[in-house]
C-alpha cells in the first residue's frame, strides 16, 4: 500500500532481507535461530523501511520548512513497536508469510519484544497516541523526551500479596532496533555555577557542572502514509573534557563520581504520578531535557535563516503538564542572554510559542520547587523567574487591594522555604491552557486557574478532550473486530481507522442477528485469548463463559480500586448468604484488576495486598468459585492492556466525581465494545453523551456535591454502621481476618472509617445498585450485544486524530504536509 522508495516488499524480498539481517547484523545462521533472533532480524528488516520513509519525511520538512510543533513530555509509554510498524506500513500479512516460510510464527515473534515503558500511565500513553496521530495525519510534529535506562518498575507480587518492585532494564535485550543513536547530535547542559547580571536584563551564567545530552531518535510511522515522524530522546553523558581534567589531576575518584552523576540524570523514570516529591534529580531531569530540546529546536530554527522575531511563526511547543515548564525561563534565557533580544520582545515571543496542558486538578499534583534548590541548581533561571514574577504579573494594578488574589497568582509561594509554582509559570508563559475533558477544563477554569481567568479572560483557557489511536486500540489489539467491521461496512480498514466516525455505519446492523452473533463470537475469542494468557503466565484457569469485569489503571485512592474490591467482597458475602439453589441463578462473573502503585504509596499498596488475598480466599471457596472469580494480574503494561481490553464486557471508571481529569482507557474499552460502569467524571461524561446514557451504568454523587460531603465527613461524621451498613459489614469482615490478618489492613480501612476523603461511604449504595443493573442487563444477552455495538459505533469523537487536529488547528497553527 505504501510506496517505499528503494525497498521491495514482496514476500521473497522480505524473506531475503530478514535472512540478510540474521547473517550480517546478528552474525547468526538462519537454520539455528530462536524466536528472539527471529524477532531481532524481522525488526531490523522492518526498520529499513522506516528509515527510508523517515529520511524522506525529514528531508521534506527541511526543504519545505513548514511551521512545526514539538510535544515535550517527560513520559512516552510506547509499548511494543514491531506489530504497530507492520500495521502502519501495511506489511503485516507479507511479513507473516515471510517469517512463516522461514519456519516462524509471527505471533510468537511479536511476543519477544519488550515494552518500551517510559511512562507511568495515562499521560505517557496519551503522548504516544498523539505521536501516532500526528504522523498518520502527516503533521510536522516531533516528540522530545528522555531515554531512561530503566522504565517504570516491574511489579511482582510477594508471598504475602504485597507489591514488590524490580528494575525494568528494557534495553538489556541487546540493541533496541527502533532507535538510532545520534553521535553527532549533542548539546552541553549546565547546572549550578553563578549568574552575573550585566546591564539591563542580561546576565552571564558560568561555572558549575556541564553534562552532555546525546540524541536517540525513534521513528514514528504514520498509518497508510509515508510520513514518518521523530521522537527524540536525550541521554545524559559526562562531558569528556571535564572528566579528563580530573583524571589528569590524578583525582580518579572525583572523575568517576562526576561521570556517574552525569549518567544518573537519565537513568530512571520516576515512578510517581499525581504527587510532587521535590527531588533534586527530578529537577535536573526536567532542566536537562528542556535545555537540550530547546537547543535543538533553536538550531533547527536558525538553519532557516529567519529573523529571531519569526520564531513563533515556525515553532509551537506543547508542554505536557508542568514537567517541561522550565522551557519557559530557558527560552527567555536564550533570547535575552544569547540572542540579545530585549526583555519585552523576548516575553512576547515566548508567550506566543508555548501551550500548556493540565492533566489533573488534584492539589497534591501541582508541582512546586523550593526556591533555594532552584537558586543553587539553576541560578540564572531563578533570576528570570523572579523577573517574570515582578514585571509581568501586574495583578496588583488590575485588582488593586486584592492581596489574596496576588498571593494566589504569585509565581512564588511564601513559606519556609519559598516555592516556585510551576503551574502558574506554565500558565502565564503560554498562549493557551487546556484541560483534557470538558468537565476537567471547566474545573481548571473555576478552581486552580480561576484567578488567571479573571486576569487574562476566558479565551486563553480551553478544552481538548483526550483521544486514543484506533490503530493500536482497535486494529492491533482486536484484529478480529477490525476485520468484522471492515467486512460489514464493506470498507477497507484504512477507511475507518483514519476516520473513526465511519464506525457509525455499524448502527444499521445493530438489530441484525447474524451480525450480533459474529460480534459476540469475537468477544468470546478475546476472552479465550485472555484466559490463555492468564493460564500460561499465572497457571490459573478462568471461566470464559462468565461476565468479564475489568479495572486497569494506576492504583490511587481517587481512582477508588478500594470501592471496587469492597464491592467484590460484598458480592462474595451476599453469595455466601444464599442457598445453593439461589446461587444457581447467579450469572458467573470474573473480576480483573491490574495496575501499579507508586512504590512509596502505602495505602495504594495495601489495596493491592487486599485484592490479592481476597482473591486467594474467593477463588478457592467451593461454594462460590464457579460464580465469582477475582484476579490481580501483575505487571500491568501497554501489552497487557492490549489483551485485557478487547476481552472485557464491563469496565470500571469509578473515581470520586471531579478527580479523574479524563481517563483514556474508558475510551479504549468502549471502542472494543465493552460497556462502562462509572461516575459522572472525566471523559465518562462525554462518552455517555455520544453513546447514550442508557448504554452507560452511571452512579454516585456529582462534582458540585463533593466539597460539601467532604465537609460533612470532616465535621459531622455519621458512623459508618449507620451511614452505610453493607459497607460497614465488608470492613468488619476484612478487619476480622476473613482475608488474612485483618490488622494489616487497618490503615486502609481507616481511610474510609475516618474522613473518607474519596467518599466511598457516600457512593457505595449507588455503586452496588449500578452493578446490580449491570447483572440484570447482562441476563438479556441480545440486548447487551446491541448496547455493545452501539457503544463501539459512537466512538468517533475519541480518536486521537480528532484531538490532534484540535491542537494543530486551534493551538499550533500547523498544516499537514507530506513527502513526495
Ligand atoms: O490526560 C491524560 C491522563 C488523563 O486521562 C487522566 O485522567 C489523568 O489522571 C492523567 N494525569 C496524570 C497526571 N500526572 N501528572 N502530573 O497522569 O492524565
Amino acid at each position: 500500500r505504501t510506496a517505499l522508495r528503494g525497498l521491495d516488499t514482496d514476500v521473497p524480498s522480505i524473506t531475503k532481507s530478514v535472512v540478510n539481517h540474521v547473517q550480517t547484523s546478528l552474525a547468526r545462521q538462519a537454520y539455528n535461530l530462536d524466536n528472539l533472533g527471529a524477532y531481532q532480524a524481522a525488526a531490523l528488516s522492518v526498520r529499513d523501511n522506516l528509515i527510508l520513509n523517515w529520511n524522506d519525511t525529514q528531508m521534506h520538512y527541511t526543504r519545505k520548512a513548514p511551521k512545526r510543533a514539538y510535544y515535550l513530555s517527560l513520559e512516552f509509554l510506547m509499548g511494543r513497536t514491531l506489530d504497530n510498524a507492520l500495521l502502519n506500513l501495511g506489511l503485516k500479512d507479507k511479513y507473516q508469510e515471510g517469517v512463516h516460510q522461514l519456519g516462524f510464527n509471527l505471533e510468537d515473534i511479536l511476543e519477544q519484544e519488550r515494552d518500551a515503558a517510559l511512562g507511568n500511565g495515562g499521560l505517557g500513553r496519551l503522548a504516544a497516541c498523539y505521536l501516532d496521530s500526528s504522523a498518520s495525519q502527516e503533521l510536522p510534529v516531533w516528540g522530545y523526551g528522555l531515554r531512561y535506562k530503566y522504565g517504570i518498575f516491574q511489579q511482582l507480587i510477594g508471598p504475602d500479596g504485597s507489591q514488590l518492585e524490580a528494575p525494568d532494564p528494557w534495553l538489556q535485550q541487546g540493541d533496541n532496533p527502533w532507535e538510532l543513536p545520534r553521535l553527532d547530535v549533542t548539546y552541553e547542559v549546565r547546572f549550578y555555577g553563578h549568574a552575573e547580571r550585566l546591564d539591563g536584563m542580561k546576565a552571564i551564567w558560568s561555572g558549575g557542572q556541564e553534562v552532555v545530552a546525546m540524541a536517540y531518535d525513534t521513528m514514528i510511522p504514520g498509518y497508510d502514509t509515508k510520513s514518518t515522524n521523530n521522537l527524540r530522546l536525550w541521554e545524559s553523558k559526562p562531558k569528556r573534557g571535564f572528566d579528563l581534567q580530573s583524571f589528569n589531576a590524578g583525582d580518579y575518584e572525583r572523575a568517576v563520581e562526576s561521570s556517574n552523576s552525569a549518567e544518573a540524570i537519565t537513568s530512571v523514570l520516576y515512578p510517581n504520578d499525581h504527587t510532587t516529591f521535590g527531588k533534586e534529580l527530578r529537577l535536573k531531569q526536567q532542566y536537562f531535557w528542556t535545555a537540550a530540546s530547546l537547543a535543538d529546536i533553536m538550531r533547527r530554527f536558525k538553519n532557516l535563516g529567519k529573523p529571531i522575531t519569526e520564531f513563533p511563526d515556525y515553532v509551537a511547543i506543547q508542554l505536557n503538564d508542568t514537567h517541561p515548564t522550565l522551557a519557559i525561563p530557558e527560552l527567555m534565557r536564550i533570547f535575552i542572554d544569547e540572542e540579545d533580544v530585549p526583555w519585552d520582545a523576548a516575553w512576547q515571543l515566548v508567550t506566543n510559542t508555548f501551550f500548556f496542558t493540565n492533566h489533573t486538578v488534584l492539589p497534591e499534583a501541582l508541582e512546586k520547587w523550593p526556591v533555594p534548590l532552584m537558586q543553587s541548581l539553576l541560578p540564572r533561571h531563578m533570576q528570570i523567574i523572579f523577573d517574570i514574577h515582578y514585571l509581568h504579573v501586574a495583578v496588583e494594578k488590575k485588582f488593586p487591594g486584592d492581596r489574596d488574589k496576588f498571593a494566589r497568582m504569585s509565581l512564588i509561594e511564601e513559606g519556609y522555604p519559598q516555592q516556585v509554582r510551576m503551574a502558574n509559570l506554565a500558565c502565564i508563559g503560554s498562549r493557551k491552557v487546556n484541560g483534557v475533558a470538558e468537565l476537567h477544563s471547566e474545573l481548571v477554569r473555576t478552581t486552580i486557574m480561576k484567578d488567571f481567568v479573571d486576569y487574562y479572560g476566558i479565551s486563553k483557557f480551553a478544552n481538548v478532550t483526550n483521544g486514543i489511536t484506533p490503530r493500536r486500540w482497535l486494529d492491533q489489539c482486536n484484529p478480529g473486530l477490525s476485520k468484522l467491521i471492515s467486512e460489514t461496512l464493506k470498507l477497507p480498514k484504512a477507511a475507518f481507522l483514519k476516520d473513526l466516525f465511519k464506525l457509525e455505519g455499524l448502527l444499521k446492523f445493530v438489530d441484525d442477528p447474524i451480525f450480533q452473533k459474529k460480534w459476540a463470537a469475537i468477544k468470546q475469542s478475546n476472552k479465550e485469548r485472555l484466559a490463555h494468557y492468564v493460564e500460561t503466565t499465572l497457571g490459573l484457569k478462568i471461566n470464559t463463559h462468565a461476565m468479564f469485569d475489568v479495572q486497569i489503571k494506576r492504583l490511587h485512592e481517587y481512582k477508588r480500586q478500594t470501592l471496587n474490591i469492597m464491592g467484590v467482597i460484598h458480592r462474595y458475602l451476599t453469595l455466601k448468604d444464599m442457598t445453593p439453589e439461589q446461587r444457581k441463578t447467579v450469572n458467573p462473573k470474573v473480576v480483573f484488576f491490574a495496575g501499579k502503585a507508586a512504590p512509596g504509596y502505602y495505602i495504594a499498596k495495601l489495596t493491592i495486598r487486599l485484592i490479592v488475598n481476597a482473591a486467594r480466599i474467593i477463588n478457592s471457596d467451593p461454594e462460590t468459585k464457579d460464580i465469582l472469580q477475582l484476579y490481580f494480574l501483575p505487571d500491568y503494561s501497554v501489552s497487557l492492556a492490549e489483551v485485557l481490553i478487547p476481552a472485557s464486557d464491563i469496565s470500571q471508571h469509578i473515581s470520586t466525581a471531579g478527580t479523574e481529569a479524563s481517563g483514556t482507557s474508558n475510551m479504549k474499552f468502549c471502542l472494543n465494545g465493552g460497556l462502562l460502569v462509572g461516575t459522572v467524571d472525566g471523559a465518562n461524561i462525554e462518552i455517555a453523551e455520544e453513546v447514550g446514557e442508557n448504554n452507560v451504568f452511571f452512579f454516585g454523587h456529582l462534582t458540585p456535591a463533593v466539597e460539601d460531603l467532604r465537609y460533612q465527613h470532616m465535621y459531622h461524621a455519621v458512623p459508618i454502621e449507620q451511614k452505610c451498613p453493607p459497607l460497614a459489614r465488608v470492613l468488619n469482615e476484612v478487619s476480622a481476618g476473613r482475608f488474612g490478618d485483618g490488622s494489616v489492613y487497618e490503615p486502609l480501612l481507616n481511610t474510609i472509617r475516618q474522613h473518607d476523603y474519596y467518599l466511598l461511604t457516600e457512593d457505595f449504595d449507588s455503586y452496588i445498585q449500578a452493578l446490580q443493573l449491570v447483572d440484570e442487563a447482562y441476563q438479556d444477552r441480545t440486548e447487551w450485544i446491541k448496547k455493545s455495538i452501539r457503544t463501539s459505533a459512537k466512538m468517533g469523537k475519541f480518536s486521537s486524530d480528532r484531538a490532534i487536529q484540535d491542537y494543530a488547528q486551534e493551538y499550533w497553527n500547523i498544516e499537514s504536509t507530506k513527502p513526495e
